[in-house]
């Protein structure tokens, strides 16, 4: 089976102002294509594992009896294709968590505020690029990480809740080196409300 691209669920421009249109653009369409361009040449050269699900394969990574380099590739691109695919499907103009879920943030984390402050503090600390993430484990419990490049929380066995993009590619036409200004203004893309 081939990855392909999935169109976003809104218009590139529905995150204004808080993400422009030509990143939303950029980032799916160059971004985002090559992750699944790259994802789909590993696979072909292990047809044997190709039609496993994404998150099976990320999950089972350390197991595969495939070369490190291209246990590396779908490690990248596969987390790539992962990630984003999950990432266009959080945001939207008027997205809100739903109640189980602030339910249980509030109860892990104390109150919502404290959460997100929590959250963009590990955001706007990130060295380099990656992914911030709240997960849950086996047992529903949530947990928080900062993750680097492409790595996701599937590949210790976390399933993704909430994740946040703080590569450069993510908000560096709209907000340069001001990566708080991004964290900040990207709260409005995906609400929590107490
Ligand atoms: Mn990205």
């Amino acid at each position: 089976m081939k990855y392909s691209l999935p169109p976003l669920p809104y218009p590139y421009d529905a995150l204004e102002p808080s993400i422009d249109e030509r990143t939303m653009e950029i980032h799916h369409t160059k971004h985002h294509q090559t992750y699944v361009d790259k994802l789909n040449a590993a696979l072909d050269k292990h047809p044997a594992i190709a039609d496993r699900p994404l998150e099976q394969l990320l999950g089972s990574l350390a197991d595969l009896n495939i070369p490190a380099a291209d246990k590396m590739m779908i490690r990248n691109h596969g987390g790539g294709h992962s990630n984003h695919r999950f990432f266009w499907q959080i945001m939207g103009p008027n997205k809100s968590v739903d109640k189980t879920l602030v339910s249980d943030i509030t109860s892990e984390y104390g109150s919502v505020e404290a959460f997100k402050k929590t959250f963009s503090d590990m955001a706007a600390n990130l060295f380099g690029s990656g992914w911030v993430w709240l997960a849950r484990d086996e047992n529903g419990k949530l947990h928080l990480h900062q993750m680097a490049n492409q790595d996701s929380p599937l590949l210790h066995g976390h399933e993704p809740v909430i994740g946040l993009d703080v590569w450069e590619h993510a908000y560096y036409l709209k907000y340069q080196n001001r990566r708080a200004d991004y964290i900040k203004a990207w709260w409005s893309v995906l609400k929590i409300l107490p």
